[in-house]
């Protein structure tokens, strides 16, 4: 079966508690189980994980070409400021769907740039935990079309 990693960025651990009215009331756990569901439905094996820091992410990202067919990653304020994550996703060689909760570019100017779209084929924002449902979706026809 194939195996996708979806990373989940700084912060993100807090959601349903941080910021609702950007964020949205569900927590990461009941993203995690949409994907898994998701994932299970169309044959997909998901690996889904959090962390608040830089280096534990590039470290996820160096090790996804080992064992992943699709990589998903919502890299939270990251996305804005890395040059890290950038650097380590140009060295995997398997498609990346970039995501975020919230319409970045409805926000804060800062939010308006992200590293980690010139990696991504295809990047999806403003949909809350349904963009990674569909990303999830759009991995898979990716990977086995
Ligand atoms: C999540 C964050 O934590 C922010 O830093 C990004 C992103 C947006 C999201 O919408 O999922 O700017």
């Amino acid at each position: 079966m194939p195996r996708i990693l979806i990373l989940n960025g700084p912060n993100l651990n807090l959601l349903g508690t941080r910021e609702p009215d950007v964020y949205g009331r569900e927590t990461l756990g009941d993203i995690q189980s949409l994907c898994e569901s998701a994932g299970k439905e169309i044959g997909l094996d998901v690996d889904f994980r959090q962390s608040n820091h830089e280096g534990e992410l590039v470290d996820w990202i160096q090790q996804a070409s080992t064992g992943f067919d699709g990589l998903i990653i919502n890299a939270g304020a990251y996305s804005h400021t890395s040059v890290a994550l950038l650097d380590a996703l140009r060295s995997v060689d398997i498609p990346i769907i970039e995501v975020h909760l919230s319409n970045i570019y409805a926000r804060e100017d800062f939010r308006h740039h992200s590293f980690i779209s010139a990696v991504a084929y295809g990047i999806i924002c403003g949909l809350g935990s349904h963009g990674y449902v569909l990303a999830v979706e759009a991995l898979a026809k990716k990977i086995a079309p």
